[in-house]
C-alpha cells in the first residue's frame, strides 16, 4: 500500500503476532549526511498460529543489506515496498540482520529518528520506530534492546538510549560509542535514542524499599538554571506513585532530556523520557504559573507511563486509553493533592466541556475505544486521554478509593510485562470489588456526550423529593443509536441552611457517603426515578457534584436555586458550574436582546452574586477567580445549534463590561491588597501565591476593562515592575487585548519593550507570539501574516506553528471565523504547506475547519471549501486525509 492510498485499520481484525522478537541488538552510526542502522534480531516464530511469511514495517528508509543466519539474501529473497519488507520460508527460530540508511537530518515530520536543531532524537511512538528500520513496529511485540550509538565525540559528547550504560569507548576519527541495556522488555515505540551537546543537572531519589535512583536532566548549557522545579515535580511523582499507588521506579536511572523540536508535550520512553522544552524548562521570568503546572503535570504524567504504559502496555493501538486515558486521571490526582483539588477540577472539567465536547459533537467523534482508524496519530485525542479519564474517574466514584486501589493492584500484578487491552483493565477493576461493569463497558464502545436530563419533585405531604434522572445520547459517525451509559451522579440536596441528610426509599443502585450528605445514584437505563424520604423542606438539588460522569446536565434552574447552590454548596466543583449557569443565562438575555437594541442591560442579579464572591474572604482566591470568570465563548458556542459568533462575542464583551464598570471599586481594592501581599517576596510558584495571583490578574483584567486610564497605568506599571512571567503575561494580555484604540502606541511599545527582553527566550517569544495571534481586537490576521515573517519565527518549530496558527484558528474565535472567510482560506493555505513537512501538526491544527455544520451557511460554505482545497492536494499524507474527508461528510 502506498502513502496515496490510506487504509481503514479495525479493532475487529486484531491478531496476534506472526513472529516475536526476543532480542534487538542496534549500532547507529550517526553522520551528518547520512545514518547507518545496523539491526539484529533473535525473532521465533509464533507457534500458535499457521506459519506465514515474515512482514516487517519499514517506511522511508533504504535497505543497504539483509541476513537470515549470518548468510546475505539476495534481491530475489525477499520484497520491499514503500511499508514493508517480506521474506519467506523463514525456519522457527532465527537471526534477522539489515542495514538501513536514513537521512535524521531531513526528516521535518519529527517522528523516527530527527534532529532538533544541533541535536539528533527520536519520537517512536505511535508508528515511528519503522522510520529507523525494519521491524514489527506494533505494541505487543515486546523485546529487550541493547544500542550501540556512535558519533562525532566533540559535537555529540553525549550519546543516549534506554535503561542502563553498559560500555563506551574511543574510535578512529574523533568519533565515540556509548552502549546501553534495557532490561525490561518493550515495543518499539518506547526506544528512544540522543545525540548532543548538552549538560546535565542531576539529583536522587531513594524509593520506599531504599534503592538509589540517579534522576539526570539533559539540557542545552544556556538553560542550566530552569530544571529545578521539574526535577523537584520528578521527585514528588516518583513519592506520590509510591504512596497512592504502591509503585516503585525499577531501573538505577531515570533521564529526561529536554528538546526544541517535538510534536507533542513529551514521550514517555523507557528511562529515556523526550521532553518539549515547553514541558520542563521553568524559570520565574519565562514561565507563567500555568506554565509550572503543566511542567508539573507533564513531568508526572511520563513518569507514571513507566507503570501504566510501559511496565503493562498496550496490545493494539486501539488500547491507548488504556493508558493515556488511565494516566491523565493519576496526572490530574497527582496535580490536585499539589495543589488545590478543587481548583484543578474546575481547570480540567472546564477544558473537557468546552474542548473534548465538541470533538464528541464533531465529525471525528470516536469511543474512548476506537474501533477503526486511518491514521492513528489522529486518535491522540482528547477523548482517548481527558475523557478517557473521567471514564477512570467514574470507576473509582463506583467502587470507591479502597477497592480501586485493589483493582489497580490486581492490574499491575496480572499484567506486568505483557500487552493488553481496555477490557483486561476493566476485568480487574470488576474482580477486585465484585461489581458488574458489563454496561459500563459503553462508556468505552461508544462515541458521543450523553445527556443528563433532571426533573426533581417534592411532596410536601410526604415530605419527599422524586428526583427523575433521563439519559440519551447524539448520533455520532460510528453509531446512530446508543445505549444507556452507566452514569454515576453525585447529589446533594441543599436546604435554605445547607445540605440535608439524605435517605433514600427502595433498593435502588445508589450508596450514601458516611456524613449522609451526598448519594451516588447509579443511572443504568434511559430514565429512572430516586426519591428521597424524610426531606423537610423543599430542597434545591445539587447535582454532578465533582462532575461524577463526562455528561451534559439539563436541570431548569432558577436563578434563585442557581443563588442557593452558589452560596450554600460545599463541593467547589458545583459551587463553581452554578456561577456559569448563572451567567450563561444572563449571557443568553443579552443575546437574545441584541436582535432589537444595541445595548441591553445586564441582569443585575449577576453582579451582587459577584460582589458576593469577590468580597468573600473564606473563599480561596483561585476559586473565587474562577467564578468571577464568564462562561467562555467555545462553551457558549457548545450550547447553540448553530453559533452565532459575533452576537456570542458581543454579548458577552457586554456583561464583562458591565461587571467591570458596576464591581470597579471592589476589583481595585482586591488587587491592591493581593499585590502588597504578594510583593512582600519574591516569585514562588507554591499553590497559595498561583491562587493570590490569579485573583489579582483577574482583577486586573476587569479594571482594564473600564478603559479608565488610571487601570491602563496600573496595567502599565504592573507589565513594567513585574518581576515574573504570569504578571508581566497577565499586563501583556490585558493591554493587547484591549479594544481600546487610544492605546495603540502603548500596546506597540510594550510588545516592542516584551520582545527586546525576550529574543534570546524562545519559550518565551512563544508567548509573545500568542498573545498577539489570539487578541480579539480586529486585524488580527494581518498581524499573524507578519507574525510569520518575523525573525524568530520558525517553521519547523511545532511551538511556533502552535502559537501563532494554533492561536489565531483555535483561540481567536471572533477573527478566524471572520465573515469574509479568509481566517478559513489563510488556514487552509498553511494545512496545505504543512501537510508535506509536518503531517501530524498540521492534521492537527486543521481541527477548527472540521467544525463547519455549527456555523451559518455562508460560514459553512466557505470551511467546507477552504476544506475542499486541502483535499485537492496531490500526495496528502494519510493523516490530513482521513480529518479532511471524515469532515467532509454532510
Ligand atoms: N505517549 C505520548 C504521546 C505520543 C503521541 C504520538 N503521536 C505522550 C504522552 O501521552 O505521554
Ligand atoms: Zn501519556
Amino acid at each position: 500500500m502506498s502513502k496515496s492510498q490510506p487504509k481503514t485499520i479495525y479493532l475487529k481484525d486484531y491478531s496476534a503476532p506472526d513472529y516475536f522478537i526476543e532480542k534487538t541488538e542496534l549500532e547507529f552510526d550517526l553522520f551528518e549526511a547520512d545514518t547507518l542502522v545496523r539491526s539484529k534480531l533473535t525473532i521465533a516464530r509464533n507457534t500458535a498460529k499457521p506459519a506465514a511469511p515474515l512482514v516487517l514495517n519499514g517506511q522511508n528508509v533504504e535497505l543497504v543489506s539483509v541476513a537470515i543466519n549470518g548468510e546475505v539474501l539476495s534481491a530475489s529473497d525477499y520484497t520491499v515496498d514503500d511499508v514493508s519488507l517480506t521474506i519467506s520460508n523463514l525456519p522457527d527460530t532465527f537471526i534477522f540482520e539489515c542495514v538501513t540508511k536514513i537521512q535524521p537530518q531531513d526528516n521535518t515530520s519529527l517522528e523516527g529518528l530527527y534532529k532538533s536543531r544541533t541535536m539528533f532524537c527520536t519520537q517512536c511512538e505511535a508508528e515511528g520506530f519503522r522510520k529507523i528500520t525494519y521491524y514489527l513496529d506494533r505494541p505487543d511485540v515486546m523485546s529487550v534492546f541493547t544500542t550501540k550509538v556512535i558519533a562525532d565525540k566533540q559535537k555529540f559528547p553525549v550519546l543516549l538510549s534506554n535503561g542502563n550504560e553498559v560500555g563506551a569507548g574511543e574510535l578512529d576519527g574523533g568519533r565515540h560509542w556509548v552502549e546501553w541495556n534495557d532490561p525490561f522488555k518493550k515495543p518499539a515505540y518506547l526506544f528512544a535514542l540522543v545525540a548532543g551537546d548538552l549538560i546535565n543537572v542531576d539529583s536522587h531519589f531513594t524509593t520506599q524499599s531504599g534503592r538509589e535512583i540517579l534522576l539526570r536532566i539533559f539540557i542545552e548549557p544556556k538553560d542550566k538554571n530552569k530544571c529545578d522545579y521539574a526535577m523537584q515535580a520528578l521527585k514528588n511523582a516518583m513519592r506520590w506513585d509510591e504512596d497512592v499507588y504502591g509503585r516503585e521506579y525499577d531501573l538505577d536511572i531515570f533521564m529526561i532530556v529536554a528538546v526544541d523540536d517535538f510534536n507533542m508535550g513529551a514521550m514517555e520512553n523507557k528511562g529515556l523520557n523526550i521532553f518539549n522544552t515547553s514541558c520542563v524548562l521553568a524559570s520565574p521570568e519565562t514561565t507563567t504559573d500555568a506554565g509550572y503546572q503543566r511542567v508539573e503535570g507533564v513531568v508526572a504524567h511520563e513518569y507514571f507511563h513507566n507503570w501504566s504504559g510501559n511496565r503493562v502496555t498496550c496490545r493494539d493501538w486501539f488500547q491507548l486509553s488504556l493508558k493515556e486515558g488511565f494516566t491523565v486521571f493519576r496526572d490530574e490526582e497527582f496535580s490536585a493533592d499539589m495543589g488545590s483539588p478543587t481548583v484543578k477540577r474546575v481547570e480540567d472539567v472546564s477544558m473537557l466541556r468546552s474542548m473534548q465536547f465538541a470533538e464528541d459533537a464533531g465529525p471525528m467523534a470516536h469511543p474512548v475505544q476506537p474501533s477503526s482508524f486511518i491514521e492513528i496519530s489522529n486518535f491522540y485525542t482528547l477523548t482517548v486521554y481527558e475523557k478517557g479519564a473521567e471514564v477512570v474517574r467514574m470507576i473509582r466514584t463506583l467502587i470507591g478509593a479502597e477497592q480501586f486501589r485493589k483493582g489497580s493492584d490486581l492490574y499491575f500484578e496480572r499484567h506486568d510485562g505483557q500487552a493488553v487491552t481496555i477490557e483486561d483493565f476493566v476485568a480487574a477493576m470488576a474482580d477486585a470489588s465484585g461489581r458488574d461493569f458489563s454496561l459500563f463497558m459503553n462508556w468505552y464502545k461508544q462515541a458521543g456526550t450523553p445527556k443528563l436530563s433532571a426533573k426533581g419533585d417534592y411532596n410536601a405531604a410526604n415530605k419527599t423529593f422524586s428526583l427523575t434522572l433521563s439519559q440519551s445520547c447524539p448520533p455520532t459517525p460510528e453509531s446512530q443509536t446508543k445505549q444507556p451509559f452507566h452514569i454515576p451522579v453525585a447529589v446533594a440536596l441543599l436546604g435554605k441552611e445547607g445540605a440535608l441528610k439524605l435517605s433514600l426509599q427502595g433498593d435502588v443502585q445508589a450508596s450514601i457517603s458516611a456524613d449522609q450528605q451526598e448519594a451516588v445514584l447509579e443511572l443504568t437505563s434511559s430514565s429512572q426515578t430516586f426519591v428521597f424520604e424524610n426531606v423537610d423542606e423543599p430542597p434545591v438539588p445539587s447535582l454532578l457534584r465533582g462532575f461524577s460522569a463526562p455528561v451534559k446536565l439539563a436541570y431548569n434552574y432558577s436563578r434563585e436555586e442557581l443563588g442557593r447552590i452558589i452560596t450554600l454548596e460545599t463541593d467547589g466543583f458545583c459551587r463553581w458550574d452554578a456561577s456559569q449557569q448563572y451567567a450563561l443565562l444572563v449571557i443568553a438575555d443579552v443575546m437574545a436582546a441584541l436582535v432589537n437594541e444595541p445595548a441591553p442591560a445586564v441582569d443585575e442579579s449577576l453582579i451582587e452574586a459577584y460582589r458576593t464572591v469577590l468580597t468573600n474572604d473564606a473563599l480561596d482566591p483561585a476559586m473565587i477567580a474562577l467564578m468571577l470568570s464568564l462562561p467562555s465563548e467555545d462553551y457558549i458556542g457548545d450550547q447553540q445549534a448553530i453559533v452565532d459568533v459575533d452576537t456570542i462575542h458581543h454579548a458577552r464583551n457586554r456583561v464583562v463590561r458591565k461587571i467591570a464598570l458596576s464591581l470597579h471599586a471592589e476589583f481595585l481594592a482586591c488587587y491592591n491588597k493581593i499585590h502588597q501581599e504578594l510583593s512582600a517576596a519574591p516569585y514562588s510558584p507554591d499553590a497559595t501565591s498561583i491562587a493570590k495571583r490569579s485573583l489579582k490578574n483577574k482583577a486586573l483584567a476587569y479594571l482594564v476593562e473600564t478603559g479608565k486610564p488610571e487601570a491602563i497605568e496600573l496595567c502599565k506599571a504592573q507589565f513594567e515592575q513585574s518581576d515574573n512571567m504570569t504578571d508581566t503575561m497577565a499586563a501583556l494580555t490585558a493591554l493587547v487585548h484591549s479594544p481600546k484604540a487610544a492605546i495603540a502606541d502603548l500596546k506597540a511599545a510594550c510588545l516592542a519593550q516584551a520582545y527586546g527582553k525576550w529574543k534570546e527566550e524562545s519559550l518565551a517569544v512563544n508567548q509573545w507570539f500568542a498573545v498577539q495571534a489570539t487578541s480579539p481586537v480586529p486585524g488580527a490576521l494581518a498581524v499573524v501574516e507578519s507574525l510569520m515573517q518575523h525573525e524568530a519565527f520558525d517553521i519547523r518549530n511545532p511551538n511556533k506553528l502552535r502559537a501563532v496558527i494554533g492561536g489565531f484558528a483555535m483561540r481567536n474565535s471572533i477573527n478566524f471565523h471572520d465573515r469574509s472567510g479568509s481566517g478559513y482560506a489563510f488556514l487552509a493555505d498553511q494545512i496545505i504547506k504543512l501537510d508535506s513537512q509536518n503531517p501530524q501538526v498540521a492534521s492537527r491544527l486543521l481541527t477548527p475547519l472540521t467544525r463547519w455544520k455549527k456555523y451559518d451557511e455562508k460560514r459553512q460554505q466557505l470551511m467546507r471549501d477552504a476544506l475542499q482545497r486541502i483535499l485537492d492536494k496531490p500526495g496528502l499524507s494519510p493523516d490530513v486525509y482521513e480529518v479532511v474527508t471524515k469532515s467532509m461528510v454532510k
